[in-house]
């Protein structure tokens, strides 16, 4: 895909790591396949920032630690509904690595998120309290930065709230659908797409 892009203009790679590719943990289904396009995207672009999912081991995230409880099952946490995962991106485990494929030198920033114990992050902007910040905000304000592209995985949980809270934040906000791939449980993708374009998010 070209893309007639300026250096107000930032890509936001999020959460290719080994533990959503095809062998992780919590694999997306063909997540291998957006790993060619986002390297072909990311030499349009001057500016270009990863996320990382970055949890300790016992994240509150993690079924394992709720007796009874099995991935994908919902919960109610303190900051609202949560789903349970399998135990994945675990700091400094192998699953946690960016996907060996994927480029890494234009990344400028590697913005990680999900690293406190008791509350998970899908957006990069926002925990999942929707009040504690990344700091990806304030770095891409100040860089001068004005519309972010969203690519990686999860289409229906990562990508979905890290555009939300992109055009949130007051960026124009572009989802390249190609470069991205959904978990899909109970119909997510096409929920996401839907609340996306509800919040102003372009969808190319
Ligand atoms: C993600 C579930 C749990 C994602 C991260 O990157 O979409 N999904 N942690
Ligand atoms: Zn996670």
């Amino acid at each position: 895909m070209e893309l007639n892009t300026s250096n107000t203009d930032c890509l936001l790679i999020i959460d290719v790591q080994n533990d959503f590719c095809s062998g992780g943990a919590l694999a997306v289904p063909d997540a291998d396949s957006v790993v060619a396009s986002i390297n072909q995207l990311s030499q349009q672009f001057d500016n270009v920032v990863a996320t990382q999912d970055w949890h300790p081991p016992q994240h509150s995230s993690f079924a394992s630690v709720h007796s009874g409880r099995s991935p994908m099952d919902q919960i109610d946490m303190p900051y609202g509904p949560q789903t349970l995962w399998p135990d994945h991106c675990i700091q400094g485990s192998h699953g946690a690595e960016f996907h060996a494929d994927l480029t890494m030198h234009a990344v400028q920033n590697i913005i990680r998120k999900g690293f406190r114990q008791p509350i998970d992050s899908y957006s990069a902007f926002f925990e999942n309290d929707h009040t504690t910040t990344t700091g990806l905000s304030g770095y891409l304000k100040e860089r001068g930065i004005k519309r972010v592209y969203c690519v990686g995985l999860a289409l229906d949980f990562c990508v979905r709230f890290s555009a939300e809270d992109a055009r949130k934040e007051g960026f124009e906000t572009v989802v390249i659908e190609n470069a991205c791939r959904g978990i899909d449980i109970d119909g997510s993708v096409d929920a996401a797409r839907q609340a996306m374009l509800e919040c102003g998010v372009s969808l190319v």
